[in-house]
Order: structure tokens, then sequence, then C-alpha cells
């Protein structure tokens, strides 16, 4: 008996895997059209590719979408979402919240998918991670998918190096990720494609949409590189399969890279944009509008479909799913559970390590060591500090590992303890990463170790986190505890000049909503900032750290650098604590305001010292801790900070004063940048009494 959801009676299995791949494509017009915004094209040509995926070879559980051994999916051509959401719809992935918990609720639902695009759906423009879950990475941006694919492909080695043993294979996942034209044209894909050829990341299969159309038209415009003979150069292994629809030959090429050792892969898929619709496939106009009603109708038919149906999900789709992935799925991760209780039986200290990690804990004593730094008026500096700190907390917590883009012995960040190693084919234990003079790339690639619940950080000079902005602010998007470390934050490599002097990276850094900066000011702050860092779970972390010693302030004299965790914290008081000025200042300045605030009080001028880390710390803080640091009658106000002066009008007021830069630096040793830029004691006590009306 025919029901109204019946397309073809008794399917045959070829039958039901077209079916899947036109239930794909449908909703995806559907959605698109009645969104009236979207892009339907690639969804139609790629749903064979993502039904090959994810009903014939991903080893994932719809019922449990963060179990730890999942194969990772990345669609990094993210404009394309409709295919996540098709598929997280038809194979049943299950809610889970930010506990970590499932929610016994479907993670997309029809109706999601028919508020494509509406506030609060969960099949929102681009795939999101957090706000759906089965989405592993969040794109948009094109490049950063496929760059952020090759953290979660060095992450996995690294986690089976540490926690597998002889017949533990607790980690032996792979991940693959899907890209189009745009991605591959962006550096940060080539930059990543370049550094996983070099590592031989054979867990990695990135799958190349290769249908010669972009925005504007066809690739002829702009594109005409041999992309094949680049991958063979980077070292992947390169694959073809010159017809998108042929699941046979998809689902074979999948299985050539899993059996590929050594190397990862890369397959170019052809496929026709907008396949199916009569006038629009082929052409850019599938790429990025609805293909109107007509067309709809027409592309329905050539598949065969009821032409009025609308998200029309038909028989045995559902059930398809389940019995492919869905048994698939619950099948590993039941075999896995069973696996990890005789590991942890065996192997209890790992095991917990490994649970830990999966909730972004840390273990017993991570801190305990943590050194503290005598005062000294000569000092250290940050970046010194920092190396110090960072050698520790990576052997107090053996998941937490990174590196520079080949500035490790300038950043300091070389983890030089016993065993720390370098990450690399074959030693895949390795605790320092090579990212090489890949910035953006690095940032990417610290996202998707920070994805794969490894704590990641990245480092480079101050001035290069332009380089790597795009994928910090994703950091931010997605809430993860990605690291950057950055040093040379200020003047303080004079010799080197404007090209090499931050001024407006502060600023900012400081306007992406939800990412903290610090900018420690001694030695001990430093200390007290990665305890703050560390402890976060779902915020992004900026360190900008000096490259020049600077003195190690005397805490006996001067408040305790706790006072880290609340962003900006009294420093310096006047006797009885009631000023007439307050200097704020951060890093390298702290010092700076410190001796303006001593000559001020000889002078007989109430003055106090605000260090000032981070304004976002601070911004968390109740109203009244931040009144009682910064006095709200007290309106005689100088900040003082080596950057742009853009943007401290907040603490100082419209009446304060702002020691800063208004030019790029200049060229030349730091005192002689000091004294030209105004950065000495008396500029500092100058702007004091200024402010005061005393000059
Ligand atoms: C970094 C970045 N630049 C520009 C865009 C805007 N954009 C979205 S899709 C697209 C064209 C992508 O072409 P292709 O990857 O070939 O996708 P297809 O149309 O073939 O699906 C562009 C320019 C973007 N999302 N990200
Ligand atoms: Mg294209």
């Amino acid at each position: 008996m025919s029901t109204a959801r019946t397309i073809v009676e008794n399917p045959t299995p070829a039958q039901l895997d077209q079916l899947c791949v036109n239930t794909i494509r449908t909703l995806s017009m559907d959605a698109v059209q009645q969104a009236n915004s979207g892009h339907p094209g690639t969804p139609m040509a790629l749903a064979p590719l993502v039904y090959a995926i994810w009903n014939r070879v991903l080893r994932f559980d719809p019922g449990n979408p963060i179990w730890p051994n999942r194969d990772r999916f990345v669609l990094s051509n993210g404009h394309a979402s409709m295919l996540l959401w098709s598929v997280l719809h038809l194979t049943g992935v299950q809610a889970v919240n930010g506990s970590y918990e499932t929610l016994g609720k479907p993670s997309v639902t029809l109706d999601d998918i028919r508020r494509f695009r509406q506030l609060d759906s969960k099949a929102p423009g681009h795939p999101e991670y957090h706000w759906v879950s089965g989405v592993e990475t969040t794109t948009g941006p094109l490049g950063q998918g496929v760059a952020t694919s090759v953290g979660m492909a060095i992450a996995e080695k690294w986690l089976a190096h540490h926690f597998n043993r002889p017949d533990f294979e607790i980690f032996d996942y792979n991940i693959y990720a899907v890209c189009g034209d745009g991605c591959l044209m962006e550096g940060v894909a080539s930059e990543a494609a370049s550094l996983a050829g070099h590592l031989g990341l054979d867990n990695l299969c990135w799958v190349y949409d290769n249908n010669h159309i972009t925005i504007e038209g066809s690739t002829r415009l702009a594109f005409t590189e041999d992309v094949e003979t680049r991958f063979l150069g980077y070292g992947w292994n390169v694959l073809r399969v010159g017809n998108a629809n042929d699941l046979e030959r998809i689902e074979n090429a999948l299985d050539i890279f899993r059996k590929t050792k050594g190397r990862p892969t890369f397959i170019v898929l052809d496929s026709h944009i907008g396949y199916g619709a009569p006038h629009k496939q082929d052409t850019a106009a599938a790429h990025g509008e609805p293909l109107g009603d007509e067309e709809i109708r027409l592309a329905k038919r050539s598949y065969g479909w009821p032409e009025q149906a609308k998200f029309f999900v038909p028989e045995g789709v559902y059930e398809h799913f389940a019995a492919g992935i869905g048994t698939r799925g619950a099948d590993a991760r039941r075999k896995w559970l069973q696996l990890f209780d005789a590991y942890r039986a065996k192997y209890p200290n790992l095991a917990s390590e490994i649970e830990l990690l999966e909730r972004r804990e840390l273990p017993v004593g991570w801190d305990s060591n943590l050194p503290v730094f005598p005062a000294d008026p000569k000092g250290l500096a940050g970046r010194e500090a920092s190396g110090k700190v960072l050698n520790i907390l990576a052997q107090n917590i053996p998941w937490f590992l990174g590196g520079s883009a080949d500035l490790g012995p300038s950043n300091k960040t070389t983890l030089t303890f016993p065993g720390a190693g370098d990450f690399q084919a074959d030693n895949p234990g390795g605790k320092n990463l090579h990212f090489g003079i890949r910035e953006h790339a690095m940032a990417a690639i610290v996202n998707g170790l920070s994805l794969s619940k490894v704590r990641a950080f990245g480092a480079t000079f101050f001035i290069f986190s332009d380089y790597a902005r795009p994928a910090i602010r994703l950091a931010a998007v997605m809430e993860l505890p990605s690291l950057f470390v950055f040093t040379h934050d200020a003047m303080g490599d004079g010799e080197d000049g404007p090209t090499h002097q931050p001024v407006e990276h502060l600023a900012s850094l400081r306007a992406i909503p939800g990412l903290i900066t610090l900018r420690p000011g001694d030695a001990n702050e430093v200390v007290e900032a990665y305890r703050y860092i560390m402890q976060r779970r779902h915020e992004p972390a900026v360190l900008t750290l000096s490259r020049q010693a600077l003195p190690t302030l005397d805490r006996s004299k001067y408040a305790h650098a706790s006072g880290v965790a609340q962003g900006a914290y009294v420093l310096a008081d006047c006797p009885g604590g009631n000023p007439e000025v307050i200097i704020i200042a951060s890093g390298s300045e702290v010092s700076l305001a410190v001796k303006a605030h001593e000559n001020l009080l000889t002078e007989g001028i109430r003055s106090r010292v605000v260090s000032m880390p981070s304004w976002e710390i601070f911004e968390h803080q109740p109203q009244a801790y931040r009144d009682s640091v910064l006095p709200p009658n007290v309106t005689a106000r100088v900040a003082v900070e080596q950057a742009s002066t853009f943007g401290w009008e907040r603490y100082v007021g419209t009446s304060g004063q702002i020691v800063g830069m208004k030019t790029f630096g200049a060229s030349a040793p730091l005192k002689e940048l000091q004294r030209k830029f105004g950065f000495e004691p008396d500029d500092v006590v100058g702007a004091a009494k200024q402010q005061l009306g005393r000059k």
C-alpha cells in the first residue's frame, strides 16, 4: 500500500541511497526558497558526497555527537550549510548541552529546517559550533574550516600517541573536510595544507568540490592553477572522482584514504553546482540565491520527486540512515565504551586524564609550583617569565602543548623540559609544535586543537597577530579556550622599526567580543595571567608580553599580583587611600606609572596607580569593585599604554589624559623611542599635574 510518504514501492538499496541523496537536495532547495536567502546549488551537487561520507563511512554516533573517538566532519564551504542541517536532521543527531549531557531531543528538527536562517533556528546561515550539536567547527570565512581540520588531525595524532596502549586504540579517528574553490584560493588553506603534508597527517582527508564556479562566475576568471599538482607538491595523496553522483567511486576514494599511510589525502570531486536545475546548473546563479519556485519544480521533476511536495522526507529515508550511520555509529561507540572501561581498569591515571580533558578541566596540582619572582629592579622580560611558566604548566598539564610560527627562541615559548620533544610525523607525542611561518594557519590549527579538547597555544610577535586575526575572531565566536602568546608587544624591539611595532593591535583585539586580552606589567603578573587563563574553559585569550626586561615590583610594598584576576587593581596608593589623581597603566608602562607615582608623592600629590592588564576581565567585575578601583568622583585620570590611545576614554573620561601612541613608531633604540614618544616618568608626572591644574 502506498502512503503519502512513498515515492518508490519496495525500494532496492540503490534506490534508497538515491532517495536519501535527493532528500538532502530537496530539503536544501526548499529551505533556501522559504528563507528567500541562502545557497542551494552546492548542497544539490554535494548531496551524494555527504551521503556517502555520513551513511557509509563516518564513524559517528548520532546518539552522542561528542563521543571522543568519533570521526570529525568539517564543512569548510560553510555557505553550503543546508548539507549539514539536512544530514544532522536525517541521521537524528541528538542535542547536547554545555555540560556535555545529551538532552533527549534532536539537534536539528524539520521545523528548524523550515525556519532556516531565522532567529533561534537550529539551522542558521552557516555552521555554528556550540549553537548546533554535531557541528564540529564554525565555518563561513572560507579556508578556516580546512585549516582548522589540520589542528584536529594534529590533535588526534597527539592524543593517540599519548593515550593509546597495546590493545587499547582509544583514539583512532579520522577527519573529513569538504571545501570548495573559495577555500582553496585562500592563503590560510595553503599554509595549513603545506604543514599537513609536512607532518604526514594520514588521518586527514579533504574533498575538493571542483565545480569551476564561484560567485562572480567561472573560475577561469581568477583560478586556473593546477590544484592537483599543488597538493602533490605538498606531499598529499591526490585522488580524483570524475562524477560527483557516483556513490561507489566516492566510497572507493574514501576507502583509499583510509588505507593510505604517511600522507593526507586530497580528493578532487568534479561536480555540477545546482545539479538537476535545468536553467541554473553549472552557473553562478545557483550559488547564493533561491532557485525560484518554477526551477525547483523542474529540478524535483528531474529527480523523480513529487513536484509540489515541500520539506518532504520519503518513507524509508530516516530508517535507511538509522540502519547505516545509526547502527554503525552506535556499535562503534558501544565497543569503545567497553574498551574504555577495560582501559580505565588497567590505566586509571590515563583514563582520568581523558575524562578531565574532555570536560576541559585541569589536573589536581596544575598550578602548585608556579614561580614567585622576587622583587628586582632590573627584573625580567615578560616573554622570559612566560617561558618559565609555560614550561611548568606544560609539565603539570600533560595535554597542554603549543608552539610558535618560527619565533620560538624570541617568543620564549619553546618547551625545554626533558621529553617535551618536537611534534613531527615520526614523533607525534612531541609537545613543541613548529607551525613554520604560517601565522594564520597557526591560529586556525590552535582552534582545531582546542576543538579536540587539547589545551593549545600559538605564538608570534604581537605585530603579526594581524596575520592570525580571522582565526582569533573565530576562537571568540566559538568560545574556545585557545591561547595566543604574543611577544614584542610595543616599542620594545625598537631598532626593528614601525613595521614591527604594534600600535593599534590591542585596541583592535579588545574590540572582539568575548576575547580576553591580557598585558601583564611584571613577571608576577605574567604568572597570574596564566593562572587566570588556564582556568577559562570557554574563552580565548591573547597574552601580550614585553621583549625587554621589566622591573619585578616589590609586592611587599605594592599590592599582590593576584589582582590580575580582577582585570585591574590598585597597585600603589597614596597614604590613606584617598587619591586626587589616578594613573592607569598596563604592561611595560606599569613600572613607569609607579615611578611617576613615587615622584608625585614626594611632591605631595596624592596619586594612585591602577595596574590594568585586562579591560575585559575588569568589565566582568561587579560595579562596586570597579568603583573601588576607579572611584567615580576622582576624575583626574591618566592612562599610560604604549599603544593606540583609541578607547582609553572609557576609563579616563572626556577630561582625562592618555599617554599613548597616535602615530606609528620608529626605528631606534628603545630609550630614544621612549623619549621621542613621551614615555618617560616626567611625561606621566606632567600629565597628572595637568589633570590637577598644577602645571
Ligand atoms: C574569506 C571569505 N571571503 C569571501 C566570502 C564570500 N563568499 C562566500 S561563498 C563565495 C564563493 C565561494 O566559491 P566556492 O568555494 O567555489 O563555492 P561554490 O559556489 O562552488 O559552492 C564567496 C566569495 C567568504 N565567505 N569568506
Ligand atoms: Mg566552486
